[in-house]
């Protein structure tokens, strides 16, 4: 999975570089389509289970369960969302601190709640 990230991030970089100022062309704003970052929980854990994202980078977080309802929180990501079966929830982010987060779920969902965390490594 974290291959697959960073293949896209590969791409979307090469299609950047391609879709600079070419010759003769006119100015067009280029627009901002963040990343979309798959997330999915099931109890009890959040998959992927590291995510790597770059600072000042927007993305959005597409948040299903294939379960019951679930929480994605982090204080220092501003992160705090819940998301219930059946519905994609999208979290707009734009980490603006290198680090690593440790985000967790906050909504009680059963014995294992306590360990659902999900690493977002932000470079
Ligand atoms: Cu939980």
């Amino acid at each position: 999975m974290k291959i697959r990230i960073f293949l896209g991030a590969v791409a979307a970089s090469l299609a950047l570089l391609q879709a600079g100022p070419g010759r003769g062309a006119t100015a067009q704003p280029a627009p901002e389509t963040p990343r979309v970052i798959g997330i999915t929980a099931k109890r009890f854990a959040f998959l992927p289970a590291e995510i790597r994202l770059k600072k000042g980078e927007p993305v959005v977080l597409r948040l299903t369960t294939e379960d019951v309802r679930h929480g994605l929180f982090s204080r220092p990501l501003g992160i705090n969302a819940e998301f219930a079966p059946g519905q994609a929830r999208d979290i707009a982010l734009t980490p603006s601190t290198t680090g690593t987060f440790t985000v967790i779920c906050d909504r009680f969902c059963g014995s294992g709640h306590g360990n659902m965390k999900i690493s977002v490594v932000v470079e």
